[in-house]
């Protein structure tokens, strides 16, 4: 073999060999590739099962309405946790639905309500004010079009109602730190990151409390109910200012007509009487007080009797009126007249109803006439027109996770329940904002934990 052969067979080797080792390469790449993909495919199958149960989470809630179990709820194989922020406890999770009313409602608040939200200033709440209202003309400390078409990304200012909470974030003044304060995971939960400084996203002043920002203390979503949005249209409601002319007309009937479902009829009588000879009434709280009823008897009849028309043809009676048996005291002491005081007396008058009677509707709760109890005549008069003891509007923040723990969704459904079904008015993915929950929780479901191993409470429905 001549020295050339041998030189070209070695050749030859080598190219075989780089040959093998390219093919062996390749095929170790497609394989890992495959294994990505696989992984990528399982990954959003698992995803793709966490929405689905979310989603079905989110329909029984339609159709179940407050009648739900609170904590882990097993559900197609995967498990949902309604998280629910307490705004008075940043150490310990709470579940369950959240009322829209129970906050203050950034489309009909007045400039004072607004200046009494945590953190917000003159100029924040003006700014609010001049971006919602149809003219043009800035609040001595507001904002319009002069500041905003003068930004390096200029766009005009709104001049109408707010739709979305986020909005917030076009309006003058307003960053992520106004709107959610310390608690950028939205769980209500102080969270290592959110106490340790700059160290981590987000700042934080690192005093050992959430500040939780505006963002569970407004909404856009709480309207107030009117006689066509009544949860049972064939209830009558009746307007108790309604002139009457003629004696005993249909109106005064109609009003005896509803007392008497409660009392007696001479006690309905009586009762009617009194309503109707101290016209007109300026609100709900006046009504109480001059129709003579006692606090149960007002609340057997407070949703069907109305002091306003129910045509709709009073713009300020359409938007939101404040739920006073849910409020945190940051929305009580919006309310016009009251002070610190009088929202800490109507907590703990609402904490001690509650502890007395588990059964809402046979509590002091079920009218808003409490407040007669605890403020004196003048303030429970002057945020009388504001007031309400029912919710049709709910939020639920829904944290779900697929079978096996693989994956996880998080969304924020806002719905209506005056019509039948209820409406939803905002379905929002949260899930970039991470997994809320304790880091524990998500590890129990990967090692197959039951139901009855997550639930950290005891008395629960069947679901
Ligand atoms: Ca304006
Ligand atoms: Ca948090
Ligand atoms: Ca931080
Ligand atoms: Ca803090």
């Amino acid at each position: 073999m001549s020295r050339s052969m041998r030189h070209q067979r070695g050749a030859a080797l080598i190219v075989a060999l780089l040959v093998v080792v390219v093919l062996a390469s390749l095929v170790l790449s497609m394989t890992r590739q495959m294994r990505i993909e696989a992984l990528a495919a399982r990954n959003l199958e698992a995803s793709a099962q966490a929405r689905a149960i979310a989603q079905g989470a989110a329909a029984a809630i339609l159709r179940w309405g407050e009648d739900l179990p609170a904590d882990a709820i097993a559900i197609g194989g995967g498990y949902v946790w309604m998280l629910h922020v307490d705004t008075t406890d940043d150490q310990e999770y709470t579940w369950g639905i959240t009322e829209e009313n129970a906050k203050l409602n950034l489309n009909d608040a007045t400039l004072e309500m607004l200046e009494d939200l945590p953190g917000m200033t003159t100029q924040l709440a003006s700014s609010i004010i001049d971006w919602r209202d149809t003219d043009s003309d800035p609040q001595a400390e507001g904002a319009e079009n002069d500041y905003y078409t003068l930004l390096d990304d200029p766009y005009p200012v709104k001049n109408a109602a707010l739709e979305t909470i986020e909005e917030l974030l076009l309006v003058r003044g307003f960053t992520a730190m106004e709107l959610y304060g310390e608690d950028a995971n939205r769980n209500g939960i102080l969270d290592p990151n959110e106490d340790d400084g700059d160290a981590s996203d987000p700042p934080d002043n690192e005093d050992g409390k959430l500040d939780l920002g505006i963002f569970p203390f407004v909404t856009v979503y709480s309207k107030a109910t009117t006689a066509e949005q009544s949860d049972d249209s064939t209830q009558q409601i009746v307007n108790v200012n309604r002139a009457s002319n003629r004696a005993g007309d249909d109106d005064t009937q109609a009003l005896v007509d509803v007392l008497k479902e409660s009392m007696d009829e001479d006690r309905a009588i009586e009762v009617a009487q009194n309503i109707v000879s101290n016209r007109p009434h300026r609100n709900i709280i006046d009504l109480y007080y001059k129709s003579q009823m006692t606090l149960e008897e007002f609340g057997a009849v407070e949703t069907r009797l109305t002091t306003t028309s129910t045509q709709g043809n009073n713009a300020q009676q359409s938007g939101g009126v404040i739920n006073i048996n849910k409020a945190p005291r940051e929305v009580l002491i919006t309310l016009p007249g009251l002070e610190e005081a009088d929202a800490d007396a109507m907590i703990s008058y609402r904490a001690g109803s509650e502890n007395d009677s588990q059964d809402e509707t046979s509590s002091s709760l079920s009218s808003v006439a409490w407040v007669t109890q605890v403020l004196d005549r003048e303030k429970a008069l002057s945020i009388g027109g504001m007031i309400t003891a029912h919710s049709d509007q709910h939020s639920v923040d829904l944290v779900a996770v697929s079978p096996g723990g693989r994956a996880f969704e998080r969304y924020r459904l806002v719905y209506d329940t005056t019509t039948a079904p209820a409406k939803i008015l905002l379905w929002q993915r949260l899930t970039h904002l991470g997994w809320p929950l304790d880091r524990a929780v998500l590890d129990q479901v990967r090692d197959g934990a039951t139901e009855k191993e997550l639930a950290t409470s005891t008395d629960r429905g069947e679901f």
